[in-house]
């Protein structure tokens, strides 16, 4: 069973996936798009009424390991779409495909070993894990990325070195003409950031990436969801080269292409107390569904 209460396990995120797929299977599919380095499944969920090359809402969570409610935010916006039935009218026009754990080595190991685990789990010759934000193939390994292993920010040894980098943009590239709205899941600081990322430049929609992310920040702000900044990324935060926003835009064509950091809590911010999971998914949900009607009246 799903539930808000406690961070869930790689295990039972899984678990909780293919039994909706069971349930729910008019709507429900799920699909194994690769495996982790350890060789745990990833496994991404489709919610869909049907029929072909309708616009899609793409998005990923959980590629930073320790960014625990970034998976849980991705489980609510896929309870609520499947097992609420007043939501039915928010995949008919519009396709979901969700995958809540990017990085379940990642995510496990800061579980069970160290909860401040940001990486993946792929070894190099001294040190651990490949930071897959800094791995994807837009103008990768400049600026905000590292080549030395044992960093947090080690961008791998060449562009989509890591499997779980791959699967994701395998999913999408095929799909690319349909997605219209693309969130990386990450946690922390009540950030909505776009590209670039890699250099402080704006791409040519940057006025209509900045109105959408108000869009999402307005639903969540009446709801008493805190107030986010909208913004380019690398003006805000410093360029970071090699993140899936950047990827999204420049190497497959999807105009809007977000990184959402929620909000953080705990003593080190990544690690926010269970106690605050249902507070959070459920004022976030309201931005999403905000998104989701700017996707069906524009797409
Ligand atoms: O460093 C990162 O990858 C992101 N911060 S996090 O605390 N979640 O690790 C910031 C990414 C900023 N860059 C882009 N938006 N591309
Ligand atoms: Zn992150």
């Amino acid at each position: 069973q799903v539930t808000f209460e406690e961070y869930m396990r790689h295990d039972e995120i899984n678990a909780y996936l293919l039994r909706l797929a069971e349930e729910y299977s008019e709507i429900v599919t799920t699909e194994l798009i690769g495996k982790s380095f350890e060789g745990r499944d990833l496994i991404l969920i489709k919610i869909s009424s049907g029929g072909a090359n309708k616009p899609i809402i793409f998005a990923d969570a959980g590629i930073h390991a320790r960014e625990w409610i970034a998976p849980s935010v991705a489980l609510y916006i896929i309870q609520q779409l499947v097992e609420n039935p007043s939501n039915t009218a928010l995949y008919q026009n519009v396709d979901w495909a969700i995958i809540p754990v990017a990085n379940p080595d990642g995510y496990e190991y800061s579980h069970t070993k160290e909860r401040m685990w940001r990486k993946t789990r792929s070894p190099g010759t001294i040190c651990y894990g490949c930071d897959p934000n800094r791995n994807f193939g837009y103008r990768w390994g400049e600026s905000g990325s590292s080549t030395w292993q044992c960093t947090e920010i080690f961008a791998g040894r060449h562009a989509f070195s890591e499997v779980e980098t791959v699967a994701l943009r395998d999913y999408m590239l095929p799909r690319a003409d349909d997605i219209k709205l693309y969130v990386a899941i990450h946690s922390y600081g009540n950030w909505v950031l776009y590209p670039w990322s890699y250099a402080m430049l704006l791409p040519d929609n940057a006025n209509q990436l900045q109105e959408v992310g108000e869009i999402f920040n307005d639903a969540v702000y009446a709801v008493g969801g805190g107030n986010y900044t909208v913004g380019n990324s690398a003006q805000l935060l410093g360029a970071t080269a090699g993140c899936s926003d950047d990827y999204v835009l420049g190497g497959l064509g999807v105009n809007i292409s977000y990184t959402l950091e929620l909000p953080g809590g705990g003593s080190a911010g990544f690690d926010l107390p269970a106690t605050q999971i249902q507070t959070v998914v459920e004022q976030v949900w309201v931005g999403w569904q905000a998104w989701h009607q700017y996707v069906e009246e524009n797409y």
